[in-house]
């Protein structure tokens, strides 16, 4: 079985470098002449699609139709279109094209391809690529995650991850001591935004003391918007943040980076620090990615982790 996953990591890796060098393009080109043909609209302002991400998908979903024979497809684009995608046992391809859209419309370098495999709606294979910065994580279940270029060997050449600090990450006991990503998302809707900004607010000043009796209670360090779902958690995959919380992701932006975190020693739970099956984590839109998971003297009671704290918040 493991060779067969390996085999499906090569893959995701061959599909990374055909899609990397045409977001690449499209990065350069967004200001030339032909740009007023590059926004596609989608939902509200805040929602945007671009004729980059449809022709990404396109080549990508092409090439697994052609060389994965039986094997099922979700993309971001094709369920824009209309098409109907349920996720169900057999193997199936996960993509978002181009995920932090709006970082790529604006030059913002926060941009990657999301390449996740689900077998048994389990993500088995995560590769991601951000062609502008050159990273490329991979990851295969049990097998460790990595960071390389592109056109390293990720295991001989890259580095494991987490980065900052020795494998599997250290916990850490308390929010107040913690860097936390998070994203206003593109539902921008009252009683979506509402909640949100509430919890960021409570992140940012004092999370309620009287819900976490004899816990340590404080300010977070600082809260990050990176503008993209995946490189939220590869900033986490590497170490550079503790905590990433989403109310709104979908499969395609969380499915690759699900297996690449826990290969680097995090832990993804819903957003209220629910531990679920993974079929319920990919569709449930709500999202939480935590390393470490225990409190304060090494208290690894559910209670105690960073995820109850950020459930308190919010
Ligand atoms: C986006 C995410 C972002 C999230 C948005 C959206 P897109 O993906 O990466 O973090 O807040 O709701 O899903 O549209 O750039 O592929």
């Amino acid at each position: 079985a493991t060779a067969e996953l390996e085999s499906y990591l090569e893959f995701a890796i061959h599909l990374a470098k055909l899609a990397g060098p045409v977001i690449l393009e499209g990065f350069n080109t967004r200001f030339s002449p032909e740009r007023s043909a590059l926004l596609v609209k989608k939902g509200n302002t805040a929602d945007l699609v671009t004729e980059w991400d449809q022709k990404v998908e396109k080549l990508v979903r092409k090439e697994i139709t052609e060389k994965m024979k039986g094997h099922s497809f979700i993309g971001e684009e094709t369920v824009a279109a209309g098409e109907t995608c349920i996720l169900t046992d057999a193997p199936t391809w996960i993509v978002d094209p181009i995920d932090g859209t709006t970082n790529f419309v604006h030059g913002f370098p926060f941009v990657a391809i999301s390449i996740g495999l689900t077998i048994g709606q389990e993500p088995v294979v995560g590769v991601i690529y951000n062609p502008i910065l050159n990273q490329l994580f991979t990851a295969v279940k049990g097998q460790g995650a990595y960071l390389s270029k592109i056109d390293e060997n990720p295991r001989e050449q890259g580095r494991r991850l987490p980065l900052s600090y020795p494998h599997p990450a250290p916990p850490l006991p308390s929010l107040s001591m913690a860097l936390i990503a998070s994203e206003y998302g593109s539902d921008r809707s009252t009683d979506v935004i509402d909640p949100k900004v509430k919890s960021m607010r409570n992140l940012a000043s004092r999370y309620p003391s009287n819900l976490t009796p004899g816990r340590a209670v404080g300010h977070a360090h600082g809260i990050r918007c990176l503008g993209s779902a995946t490189m939220n958690m590869m900033a986490l995959a590497q170490g550079q943040v503790d905590v990433y919380w989403e109310v709104g992701c979908w499969e395609w932006d969380v499915c690759a980076g699900i297996v690449i975190v826990r290969e680097a020693g995090g832990i993804v739970v819903d957003s209220c620090g629910r531990k679920v099956n993974d079929g319920e984590l990919l569709i449930g839109r709500r999202f939480l990615v935590v390393r470490g998971c225990c409190g304060e003297d090494g208290d690894t009671s559910p209670e105690a982790s960073l995820a109850a704290q950020m459930k308190i918040v919010q």
